[in-house]
Order: C-alpha cells, then structure tokens, then sequence
C-alpha cells in the first residue's frame, strides 16, 4: 500500500475539522488540489466535497470488495429502465448488437470508434463483484469486461484531462468519474456476466462496471464516452443526470 503523504493527512485533517466546524470554503481549498466533485455547490455540497476529498487523500487506489465464485447471487436482480426504447436501440437489439459502436473521443490523442468486438480483441478481465443500488438491495456477479484503462491506452488522454464522461442510449442516462477512477483495476467495459454475454436486461451489450461507486453510477447500454477537463456545458454542468435528479456525483462505496 502506498502511504499517504503527511502533507495529505494534514491537509485531510484540517478541511475536516475547519469543514464541520463550518469556518472555511471547502470547495475553494479543494478546487486547488483537484479533489472538488463537479456537484460541490451551496450548504448541501460540503458533506459530498469532504467525503470525496478525504477519500482521495487517503484512499485513492482502494479497491472494491472481491468474492469467491460460491458467493455469485443465484438470482440477480435486473433493474428496469424507464422510457420508452429509442428506434436506434432497437435496430441494434435485431442485429444483435454486432454494429453497436463505442465512441471514445474529447480530450484524447486518438479517438476512436469501438465495436464490441474490437473491445474483446484488446483485453479481458474479470470480477466477482457487487452492484449495490442505493435502495437498498444488491446482488454479487461476476463481470467480464475490457479494463477501461486499456481503452484509454489507445486513444491517449491528452492533459489536463479530469473526467471521463459516459452516455447510455437506452435512455440517454449519462454520468462521469474522475481520472483515478477511469484508471482503475475494477474498471471495467462490461460486455460479459457470469461466464457468458452480457445480457439486455443488465445492460449489454455493454456497460461501465465501477464497483467501488453505487448502482446508479454503473450505467447499462454506453455507446459514448468523452474525456474532458471541466464538466461546463455538459448538462447542467453537475457532471450526472442523476445529480440533476438530486443524487450525489460522489457515491464511493
Ligand atoms: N442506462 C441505465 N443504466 C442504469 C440504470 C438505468 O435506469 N438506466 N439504473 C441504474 C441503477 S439505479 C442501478 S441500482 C443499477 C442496477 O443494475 P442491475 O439492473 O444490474 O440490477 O443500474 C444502473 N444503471
Ligand atoms: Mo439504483
């Protein structure tokens, strides 16, 4: 494990004290260190900013919880997505997914076109890992997916980059995570589940499989991905649709 700076640990300690006691900006002594969640905005901010913060100084390459394959959940549990389907998804469903794309493009050297297959072809890896949505229920599985840092290998990330932003077609759901995020080991492009393809219901043909965040974050059905250095312009800029819905950016578990 790497050890965190004394400089980290002081800095940690003192926006947490200085935070709950209320006599400092954050987000201001924050935004000079990267570490600000794109949603930190006004009173109700502060906890999701500290959270984030202390998580990254203390913690930034902590891994999610991996489980044996006698613990894989006998029946998961497929959410539903609300809406109606849009025609574009449903031709790709009569296809069979086989012209289903991934574009990865923004901020990057190269960007690049990905068929699911072309993700196949470039690296595999696999997890047996919870999805624990924040109503409570959760289900273990095993994924099997493309790590997201062998995409980003390919198109190079070019600095000062800070988000990786991903849209789902189904229902144009989007959200981002930040760099150290997008780099990590559990990362994963989804397009396999519990030893075979990933099914619809949960979210092929390709999902972003993030297991150390909330079940809202792992978005089914991605189709786009753009990296960029600042969330404006992007919705309403809160980097989530599901912040604008009044969740929080930051759902670290
Ligand atoms: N595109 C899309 N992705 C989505 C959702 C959604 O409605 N649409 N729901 C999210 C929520 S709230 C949770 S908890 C998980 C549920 O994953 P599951 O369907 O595999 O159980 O998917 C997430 N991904
Ligand atoms: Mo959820």
């Amino acid at each position: 494990m790497k050890s965190v700076s004394r400089r980290s640990m002081l800095w940690g300690g003192a926006a947490a004290v200085a935070g709950a006691a209320g006599l400092i900006d954050v987000s201001r002594i924050g935004s000079h260190c990267g570490i600000v969640p794109p949603d930190s905005t006004g009173f109700y901010g502060l906890g999701e900013t500290l959270t984030y913060a202390a998580s990254r100084l203390i913690a930034p390459r902590s891994s999610a919880r991996e489980f044996s394959h006698a613990r894989i959940s006998e029946k998961p549990f497929a959410n539903s997505t609300y809406g109606p389907i849009p025609d574009d998804f449903e031709r790709h469903q009569s296809e069979d997914f086989r012209n289903w794309t991934l574009s990865v493009d923004g901020m990057v050297m190269h960007p690049v076109k990905f068929t699911v297959s072309d993700l196949k072809a470039m690296g595999r890896s696999s997890q047996i890992t919870e999805v624990a949505c924040e109503e409570g229920w959760s289900y273990i599985a095993e994924w099997i997916g493309t790590p997201m840092s062998t995409v980003l290998r390919e198109v190079q990330p070019l600095a000062p980059v800070r988000y990786l932003v991903y849209w789902s077609m189904r229902d144009g759901l989007w959200d981002s995570i930040d760099m150290l995020d997008a780099q990590h080991p559990q990362t994963l492009l989804t397009w396999g589940m519990n030893g075979g393809e990933l099914p619809y219901g949960f979210g092929g043909p390709l999902r972003v499989r993030l297991p150390k965040q909330l079940g809202y974050r792992n978005l089914k059905y991605v189709h786009k991905i753009v990296l960029t250095d600042s969330m404006k312009g992007i919705g309403k800029g809160l980097g989530s649709a599901s912040v604008e819905e009044g969740y929080s950016w930051w759902a670290g578990i």
